[in-house]
């Protein structure tokens, strides 16, 4: 970015200060700098540059426009603001204490990065209230902020202005506008006209490296423009200019981009405008200097009176208006209730479970062989309708994915009222946006791409499992079984490592009654992020009961027991392959074998069952393991004696049943391999 000359898209900054004098916004911008030095000072770790760099403009922002009340941090109505750049953690912790939200005491930002704070090294969502979204990974805070603009056009064209009307503000850095992800988020914002997100970007042209110039030379104005963003500089250290900007930002009909010229570690005698205020303590002498400079003659830790008051009044200058909307809200019927809160309600639950009910009845009418995305589809066709609150999508795969429904129209800049996202090519953004969407709270987002496209979105992923969100992914062509496309759209590794992390249900439904299963799984697991691994191919109906309990809720059960109940060998497979175990299990039967199948649709909810129960269903046979993926993990369910059916590499460019038989994952294959383990 260029410096301050004035340009076409720099703001006025002659206007007035309307609620908080000069003199007073120098102390509270100053008592975010000194918390931010201190913090980090007695932590020995932390950014303390960033804080100090964006003090005056988050001064204004909630001082002046932030539509809160510090003691509702919940209000559905509020505005959101996100922390894009993580590593400035001690500016959002020192607000929110300045501002009084409930249990951000002194002591806790005395603790900053310390084991069982709610001052983490980075803001994470559910530690604190007040920190609508977990930062750190740059780039991503600004994504989500694009599906919580997003929330808030889809909800306020479903209940009104007088419900839902908010801002969703941003404060990036260079480092979250370097990252590729932000290409995608910006892009989709300007094509959405989320008129209602405003970033504020960080524009201090240091990282950790040094100078920005070692490594880009983007005009971020122009850049922003380009993908239909409003665009403006100005001095980041000027409240006035800041004020102006925000105001014209909150009047654009298309999302605004504020550039704020700033100098990181602000006060700094000796350190401000240089890499060395990110990323370590200023140092005794340092501080000391700083607060010389600032005019900063409190204690570590203290903040004067009147400061302290000043701050308060802004957090509870937004009561009233929460109180009057909490009169509006309570008039609302239960529908309109939960797309304000949590969708997924009682109500909600019995719908889902009736729609559920339905369709699996259907399958068993009329046994289909069909796809399991083509299942999954039939069974968003009933979903949709039950639950108002799905809002669905795809990186541009929509008919591959099966993710719309006829009861579907698109989202648009002129049509809020859909229910169908076109994420376009942006599996990263679109991942982060979902994540965007949960936190805003009435939406269940779902998006769909193929399997091998979660490599694309796993850092979304990773943070949907870590901050506990709804969020389903659906991830069809999920194996060699897609076919022509080839090795690099054939998923093989990404089942296992999907299933390395942490918080994170991947289900492989077997057929059409499964598949059902799954998705009233994935709905209902509120803290839980799913996967579903569907087919392109067909696959046969192996369910033929439609009433009863959802079986793929324990994540693994006996499909078919051995004959006589006396087990030589289990065969124990997920998704397209448990097709393929039944007809293991019939060659093994000519041969006088008894072979039970059991379907394993969910290791993590099969992991999280009573040992008594997993031994039951595994058996104490030798056991097979049959998966169109990688053996990685596989060893966990066959013991010593087992063997594993699957792939040892990437896959190859052939119509389906010739890659199933080049890579040996036939029925003959497994009947020999499990002839040869019950021999022991
Ligand atoms: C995806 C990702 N890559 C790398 C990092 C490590 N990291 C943290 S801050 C930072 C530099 C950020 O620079 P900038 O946004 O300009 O922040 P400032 O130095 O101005 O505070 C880096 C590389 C990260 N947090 N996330």
């Amino acid at each position: 970015m260029g410096g301050l000359s004035v340009g076409a898209g720099m703001a006025n900054p002659a206007v007035k200060m309307s609620v908080v004098s000069e003199i007073a916004h120098k102390d509270m911008a100053n008592a975010i700098r000194a918390l931010a030095m201190d913090a980090v000072e007695k932590a020995k770790s932390g950014h303390p540059g960033m804080p100090m760099g964006m003090a005056d403009v988050a001064t204004v922002l909630f001082t002046q426009f932030l539509k809160f009340d510090a003691a509702a941090p919940e209000w559905p109505d509020r505005d959101r603001f996100v922390l894009s750049a993580g590593h400035g953690s001690m500016l959002l912790y020192a607000l929110l204490h300045l501002t009084g939200y409930p249990g951000m005491s002194m002591d806790e930002l005395g603790n900053f990065r310390q084991l069982g704070s709610k001052t983490a090294g980075h803001p994470e969502y559910g530690h604190a209230p007040g920190i609508d979204t977990t930062t750190g990974p740059l780039g991503q805070g600004l994504a989500n902020a694009v599906g919580m603009a997003l929330a808030e056009r889809l909800i306020n064209a479903r209940l009104g202005d007088a419900v839902v009307d908010h801002f969703t503000y941003v404060i990036a850095g260079d480092g979250c506008l370097m990252e590729g992800i932000s290409h995608e988020a910006i892009s989709l914002a300007g094509h959405l006209k989320l008129n209602k997100l405003i970033v504020l970007f960080d524009d201090n042209s240091i990282s950790i490296d040094g100078a920005t110039s070692l490594s880009v030379s983007d005009d971020q104005i122009a850049r922003f423009k380009a993908s239909g963003w409003n665009a403006v500089w100005i001095d980041g250290h000027d409240p006035a200019a800041i004020a102006f900007a925000i105001e014209g930002a909150r009047r654009s009909d298309k999302p605004t981009l504020i550039a704020c010229k700033t100098v990181i570690g602000y006060g700094a005698p000796t350190k401000q405008g240089k890499a060395s205020t990110h990323g370590e303590p200023l140092g005794a002498e340092e501080i000391k200097g700083a607060r010389a400079k600032l005019g900063w003659t409190s204690a570590p830790f203290e903040v004067p009176a009147g400061v302290l008051a000043a701050w308060r009044a802004a957090g509870s200058r937004g009561s009233a208006q929460r109180k009057d909307w909490d009169k509006l809200a309570n008039k609302l019927d239960r529908a309109q209730r939960a797309l304000l809160g949590d969708p997924v309600d009682a109500g909600a639950i019995k719908a889902i479970a009736n729609a559920i009910g339905e369709i699996k009845s259907e399958f068993v009418a009329a046994p289909p062989k069909i796809a399991t995305r083509v299942a999954s589809q039939k069974v968003l066709e009933k979903l949709v309708p039950a639950l108002p609150s799905l809002i669905g999508g795809s990186a541009d795969l929509t008919g591959s994915n099966g993710t719309r429904t006829q009861h579907h129209t698109a989202v648009a800049a002129s049509n809020f009222t859909g229910n169908y996202i076109h994420y376009g090519v942006r599996e990263h953004a679109m991942a982060a946006a979902m994540n965007g969407l949960a936190l805003h709270g009435g939406i269940v987002p779902y998006g769909g791409t193929f399997l091998v496209f979660t490599d694309y979105c796993r850092p979304s992923i990773r943070l949907s499992a870590l901050m506990g969100q709804r969020v389903i992914y659906v991830m069809t062509h999920d194996s060699i079984g897609l076919g022509e496309d080839g090795p690099t759209h054939q998923p093989v590794e990404h089942l296992a490592s999907l299933r390395a992390m942490p918080n994170v249900n991947v289900f492989r439904p077997a057929d059409p009654i499964e598949t059902a299963e799954c998705w009233e799984l994935a709905l209902a697991a509120s803290r839980t992020p799913s996967v579903l691994a569907l087919t392109r191919q067909a696959v046969p109906l192996l369910r033929t009961e439609a009433a009863g309990e959802n079986r793929s809720s324990k994540g693994a059960y006996v499909l078919t027991e051995a004959e006589g109940g006396e087990r030589d060998v289990t065969i124990v497979a997920t998704g397209s392959e448990v097709g393929l175990a039944v007809e293991a299990r019939a060659l093994l039967a000519k041969d006088g074998l008894r072979a039970a199948v059991v379907s394993m649709p969910c290791w993590e909810l099969f992991a999280a069952q009573p040992v008594a129960y997993r031994e039951t269903v595994l058996g104490s046979a030798p056991r097979i393991g049959v998966e169109a993926g990688v053996e990685f993990g596989w060893e966990r369910w066959l013991g010593d004696r087992g063997a594993f059916i699957g792939m040892d590499g990437f896959g190859a460019s052939a119509p389906a049943p010739k890659l199933y038989e080049h890579f040996g994952i036939t029925p003959s294959k497994v009947a020999e391999t499990a002839k040869r383990v019950a021999k022991g």
